[in-house]
């Protein structure tokens, strides 16, 4: 039978398991980033495991999350990347020289090779046929150690791309097309690969904006085949030797297939607070607004750029909207200066950031209290932008240029005639903001420089057989890591300060969990379907961890938050009946009995001490995940 591409890079990658949808495989990483929000735990966690050098093909640590500074610790945390990644045999990426993904794109990705990546939006690099995928950042630290990644088998979902887009239609209405039809839950547990006649009408960084939001739709991974137009843009960075082509076999079997006819799609937005909340865009036209940010990982290449420019050109923004714009990278910043695209956003009245995710994860640019705010991003759940009431809506670099301008949401076909832009044959490639590491004989003298800010990753105990516990939270559906690790910019930089950041566990929804959770001692929390959804931060197990939480019970988890439970050695665990979510409540003294034979048999029961009743909850692991549960978690599990 054939295979489809993702199948294909498995297959050359698999170091165990059977390609059977819903197995435990293990997969040969080649090549690794971390970014530093995340990066501070993964390199910890590397230490902790205590291999000299990593063993990938390639490994790069980007700074782009935490560039605010607005005290030591950020700074702090960008010393200690750089000099672990000098010592450790990992590529540095200096802060200002862009978005991980972005770079990692321009820079390093390489068609039908496997990434991971302590970043849930890793799969970018799937725009040129690079299997990549979010990661734990413990997860990312075994793999720099050569350790295998392990992953479920995913299913394939295929999308049969037909037609070409309509002038002002661009790749980010067509990700939010697949949500609308997919919904923040219908591709976990698959990898979605994108195809048909009109892939060849889609440029890298457009495929890349797709891949980069099917993240959003909870797949493992998105994929474009790698083709002549992924052979050009290699070759307009310096890189064609990287190329190989990629295509999945005709006869390849899919589990799903949807159908997209491209030059039928409209401008479209995400409503507040889900990237799935999506409408067409004439729903909302006329809807005043106080804010625009052009930028992120999802729409911050130079084609996007460019195109926002060619919209501002001789234009002004409305009086009462910012416009924020950030370039994806230093490459996309230089070429934009040097066109004089960059006056062009500039003399509109553009207020220009720095290359790196900025409003995205609420690192400054919070909305106007009550505020609406159009964003090119690819997420937009509640409180994320450091505003809680503000209502964010997810755009299209063509709407959000077209609205600053009239300070209403627009839709850009009223504009006239769509600007074409065409991209360079060449890029402006200059490396000098990324760093090499230090030779292997040099490395041993170097030391590792560490603030005060940074604490001793946490470790977990050996799981108790009976387990005594109070529900101390209930929360509903599509729980996202933002609720239960909330981020910006005056909680990221205590991301390697695991006590101090504890104190806002789930404050988005309760402010008073953290305490509760401490008082109690040990604790169990449960969701409803898709518990965890959204970024990879391991923080957001870290912390419940180090508060005494052993379960979490939900009626469905998302892929990436699940692993992370299990590396932190908390029982990721669903119920048999769904119904039974409603049997529960917060307060309630809780047991689980038995746990060891449970995790052996695949079913735990919970008692539930206040109500007397018995709950029966679904623990299936796979051998390797029971023995790391019972280690305590993934780290002392490795270390043995
Ligand atoms: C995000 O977009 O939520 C982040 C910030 O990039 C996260 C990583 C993190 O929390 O540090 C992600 O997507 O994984
Ligand atoms: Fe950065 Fe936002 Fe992309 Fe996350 S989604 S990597 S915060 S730009």
């Amino acid at each position: 039978m054939g295979q489809t591409i993702a199948q294909k890079i498995i297959s050359a990658h698999l170091v165990s398991g059977e390609m059977k949808p819903g197995q435990e495989i293990a997969l040969r990483i080649d090549q690794t980033l971390t970014q530093d929000a995340t990066g501070t735990m993964a390199y910890l966690e590397f230490e902790a495991i205590g291999i000299p050098r990593v063993k990938t093909k390639l490994s790069v640590a980007y700074i782009d999350h935490n560039t605010l500074q607005s005290g030591f610790e950020n700074a702090d945390d960008h010393l200690y990347i750089q000099t672990a990644a000098k010592k450790y045999g990992i590529r540095f990426s200096r802060p200002g020289n862009g978005i991980c993904h972005q770079v990692h794109l321009e820079r390093f990705g390489v068609p039908g090779m496997t990434l991971i990546g302590s970043d849930s939006h890793t799969p970018t690099c799937g725009g040129i046929g690079m299997l990549a995928m979010g990661a734990g950042g413990l997860d990312v630290a075994v793999a720099m150690g050569g350790g295998a990644y392990y992953i479920t088998m995913p299913k394939m979902i295929k999308v049969e791309l037909t037609g070409r887009l309509s002038p002002w239609v661009s790749a980010k209405d067509v990700s939010l097309e697949l949500l609308r039809i997919l919904s923040v839950k219908g591709g976990v547990g698959a990898v979605v690969e994108w195809g048909g006649e009109g892939v060849a009408t889609l440029s890298v960084p457009e495929r890349a904006t797709i891949t980069n939001m099917g993240t959003e739709v909870g797949a493992t991974t998105s994929i474009f085949p790698s083709d002549e137009v992924t052979r050009a843009f290699l070759k307009a960075q310096g890189r064609e030797k990287d190329y190989t082509p990629l295509q999945s076999d005709p006869d390849a079997e899919y589990d799903r297939v949807i159908h997209i006819d491209l030059s039928t799609l409209a401008p479209l937005l995400a409503c507040p607070h889900s990237p799935d909340n999506v409408k067409p865009v004439t729903e909302l036209a006329g809807t005043p607004i106080q804010q625009v940010c052009i930028g992120s990982c999802t729409n911050s290449s130079l084609r996007d750029m460019l195109r926002v420019a060619a919209i501002l050109k001789g234009k002004t923004v409305c009086d009462g909207v910012s416009l924020s714009v950030s370039p994806g990278s230093r490459q996309v910043f230089s070429m934009l200066s040097d066109c004089g695209a960059l006056s062009d956003m500039i003399n509109a009245g553009a207020r220009i950031l720095e290359c790196a995710c900025g409003p995205c994860i609420g690192m400054g640019f919070s909305p106007n209290s009550g505020g609406v705010s159009l964003r090119t991003f690819n997420r937009n759940f509640e409180g994320r932008s450091g505003t809680r009431d503000a209502s964010v809506y997810l755009v299209s670099p063509e709407v959000a240029a077209a609205s600053a301008l009239t300070g209403h949401i627009t839709d850009p076909r009223t504009l006239g005639e769509y600007p074409s832009v065409t991209l360079p044959s060449a890029f402006a490639v200059c490396d000098s903001a990324i760093l090499m590491p230090a030779p292997p004989e040099e490395a041993e003298q170097l030391t590792v420089r560490r603030g005060p800010n940074i604490h001793p990753v946490p470790v977990g105990a050996p799981l108790q057989d009976r387990i005594t516990a109070q529900l101390t939270l209930k929360v509903g559906d599509n729980i996202t890591t933002d609720h239960i690790m909330p981020a910006g910019a005056k909680i990221l930089p205590y991301r390697s300060n695991i006590p101090y950041l504890s104190r806002f566990c789930f404050a988005v929804c309760d402010e008073q969990f953290a305490e509760r959770a401490k008082a109690a001692g040990s604790s169990v929390i449960v969701g409803g379907v898709n518990y965890g959804q959204g970024s990879s931060r391991e923080h957001a197990a870290l912390v419940p961890m180090y508060l005494g939480v052993r379960a979490v019970v939900a009626k469905s988890f998302a892929r990436i938050h699940a692993a992370n439970l299990i590396n932190a050695g908390i029982l990721p665990l669903t119920f048999e009946d769904p119904d039974d979510y409603d049997r529960l409540a917060q307060g309630d003294e809780l047991e689980l009995r038995d746990v060891r034979q449970g995790l052996a048999c695949g079913r735990i029961l919970l008692h539930d001490k206040t109500r007397g009743t018995d709950i029966p909850l679904v623990a299936a692991f796979t051998k390797r995940q029971a023995d790391i549960l019972l280690a305590g978690g993934l780290l002392p599990y490795t270390k043995g």
